[in-house]
């Protein structure tokens, strides 16, 4: 369950302010005339009380209310420039910002929802009671912003209009952040209050990185306040902690659509891309994956490409599935990106005309340079950890990388040469018609299957396991993940997973509208497949087949192999869509990734439904799926022994 605007608003306990006459006194005494004038436009009181608060309670030297014209766009610039929060690259619309070494991905130890007495609360995330919230708020937060500037940015988290968008407050101390929610969001200031009188609510985000030294970050806090969609933010300034409009308010939406709009709406960790098919029909997919495991790759692989982490769903009338990216930017995983797998990403990166923030890459001469970038390395440079060279080594005699695994760029969407900026744009959202899942999945399932059904496909996602990535914080093992939505989902999963069988079960649907669910993984190495070696049995540049059949077989083109864990290509279909990125498949290559490893996919099977046996009120047809489909497993393996090729089952 979750109760909106239940417990006290710690807003408002903090800051002291309650009336709307109190909030303008607080204007009056702390705006200059032009910040005055601007704020004077938005009308929805409750914002302009919590805006008041955040002032009066994090006591900065001025604010400054951005609209989003060019010049309060170029004053953020300018004051990140000027705090050194970001420095200017070689090339003239770039900057390099670096968070200190201990903050270099998502800090899950330090992340919190707040929540009321006696709620439920999902078994993977971390919670703390709302009283001692405001222990650690009253601490920590009052005066953080002296001697700084707060700034004040509205923003849309969707197209304006659209049925699942949400508008939302960020307000923050820091220039790189505001800077950050300029290429990342949609600026609404003057749909704000329209938007929250459409939408009935807001997200409220306030961050502020204190003195920003390394001695604070064990002071960082992460805070959702699920009850009052509001989330704090303090003594850190990776992107990911702090520029909560992302993740912070992304898990807001995902109690929202599982609390207050079963069968109406779903927010998801998934990019949102379309495929081209014959005649030029055009197919759109929306695809979850784990931090750190293609999302972004497999986004630009599209004809089409909308979204790379977030998608917003609902029905529209006629019963089709509609999503909008809650964002117009990439905050992309550098590592690997490189001219053979990212073609149009690199364009952005290494062309002119791009305004690009980069994270935590290396700089050398003015130029940022990451691990992976096929390009030639230079000796030596700047980097989070200060001076590296190469040949550098780390206090164990390991060599140290010239940039951290979870170096970042971020920039605009539409920079990339395959964005489809106007379907973007559209508030109607794009028409979904397949629905992905995938993990680091080294040795278990196949590089692609569908499932049979809803609930089939609603058990692939609640079934995810993932190789730990680098985006969070002292993360490590293989994981169980599901959706890849879990570290984002507030509530109990027994409630989430209930809405997405309510959701892909929905009589809204028709046959001919329902969304296929598949499971995808490119993780697969030789030695769990009967070769050698950790090396993966795939390539970047695969994506665009399995993507490619997944498009085919959605519009009824081709035909399947049916298997117990669900429908699979067939040897000749895939070898013809590997002849389009000029590629050879060799039917030796298709067996070992498509074979089933029955052993191995049982194990994953009981591994599930061990762990979700323990949560409670888990729905009892996931345990059936799981059930079924071992029975026919263990059928097979009857049959055919433990290790099966496809050719056993055509
Ligand atoms: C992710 O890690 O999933 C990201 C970046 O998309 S963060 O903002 O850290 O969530
Ligand atoms: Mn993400």
């Amino acid at each position: 369950m979750l109760e909106l605007k239940k417990g006290d608003e710690i807003l408002a306990i903090v800051g002291g302010i309650t009336t709307i006459a109190e909030a303008r006194k607080v204007f009056a005494d702390n705006l200059d005339e032009v910040n005055s004038k601007k704020l004077a436009q938005i009308q929805n009181e409750e914002a302009l009380i919590k805006i008041a608060n955040a002032i009066t309670m994090c006591r900065p030297d001025s604010v400054f209310v951005n609209t989003g014209s060019a010049a309060d766009v170029q004053w953020i610039r300018e004051y990140s420039l000027n705090k050194g929060e970001e420095k200017k690259l070689a090339k003239a619309e770039h900057t390099i910002h670096f968070d200190l070494p201990e903050d270099q991905a998502r800090l899950v130890k330090q992340t919190f929802y707040i929540i009321n007495e006696g709620e439920q609360m999902s078994s993977l995330a971390k919670s703390v009671l709302r009283s001692e919230a405001i222990d650690y708020v009253k601490k920590f937060i009052p005066g953080i912003m002296t001697g700084k500037t707060m700034i004040v940015g509205f923003y849309s988290r969707g197209p304006v209009g659209a049925e699942a968008a949400n508008p939302a407050i960020e307000i923050s101390s820091s220039g790189y952040v505001l800077h950050s929610a300029e290429l990342l969001y949609r600026n609404c200031f003057s749909d704000f209050d329209a938007e929250t009188q459409r939408t009935g609510f807001f997200f409220t985000n306030v961050h502020s990185e204190g003195n920003n030294t390394s001695e604070d970050v064990p002071n960082a806090r992460i805070f959702m306040d699920r009850s009052w969609m509001t989330t704090f933010s303090t003594f850190c300034t990776y992107a990911g902690n702090t520029l909560l409009l992302k993740k912070g308010n992304h898990r807001f939406s995902v109690d929202y659509a599982t609390y207050y709009k079963v069968e109406e709406q779903l927010a998801e960790h998934m990019f949102i891309t379309g495929m081209t098919g014959p005649g030029g029909r055009k197919t759109f997919f929306a695809g979850a994956a784990p931090s750190g495991c293609g999302k972004t790759t497999t986004a630009m692989v599209g004809s089409d490409f909308v979204g790379d982490d977030l998608a917003q769903f609902w029905i529209d009338k006629g019963g089709v599935l509609r999503a909008i990216n809650p964002e117009k930017g990439i905050f992309g995983i550098v590592e690997d990106v490189n001219r053979e797998g990212d073609p149009l990403l690199m364009d952005c990166l290494r062309g002119d005309g791009t305004e690009v923030i980069w994270s935590n890459v290396l700089v050398a001469d003015g130029v940022p340079h990451w691990v992976g970038h096929d390009e030639e390395t230079p000796d030596k440079g700047i980097n989070s950890f200060g001076e590296w060279f190469k040949g550098k080594t780390g206090p164990d005699g390991s060599p140290v990388a010239m940039s951290h695994k979870n170096s970042r760029c971020t920039l605009v969407a539409s920079e990339i040469a395959n964005h489809a900026t106007e379907l973007s744009e559209d508030p109607n959202g794009v028409p979904v018609k397949v629905i992905t899942y995938s993990g680091r999945d080294a040795d278990t399932m196949p590089p692609v299957w569908v499932a049979k059904n809803s609930d089939e496909g609603v058990a692939i996602g609640a079934s995810i396991v993932s190789k730990a990535t680098a985006t969070e914080v002292g993360a490590t093992g293989v994981n169980r993940q599901p959706w890849a939505n879990a570290p984002f989902i507030p509530g109990a999963l027994a409630d989430y997973m209930a809405a997405q069988f309510t959701f892909f079960n929905s009589t809204k649907f028709s046959e001919a509208t329902r969304p296929i669910m598949a499971g995808l993984n490119y993780f697969l190495t030789h030695e769990h497949r009967g070769g050698t070696g950790s090396n993966l049995l795939g390539e970047k540049k695969d994506v665009k087949v399995w993507l490619g059949w997944l498009e085919l077989f959605a519009n009824g083109d081709v035909e399947a192999i049916t298997t117990p864990i669900g429908y699979l290509p067939k040897y000749q279909d895939l070898a013809t869509l590997f002849q389009t990125i000029d590629k050879e498949y060799p039917k030796s290559l298709y067996d070992m990734q498509f074979a089933l490893y029955i052993d191995k996919i049982v194990d994953r099977l009981d591994l599930q439904r061990d762990a979700y046996s323990k949560e409670a009120e888990i729905p009892q047809k996931l345990f059936k799926i799981y059930e079924n489909q071992k029975n026919e497993l263990f059928q097979l393996k009857e049959q055919f022994g433990s290790i099966i090729t496809m050719d056993k089952l055509v």
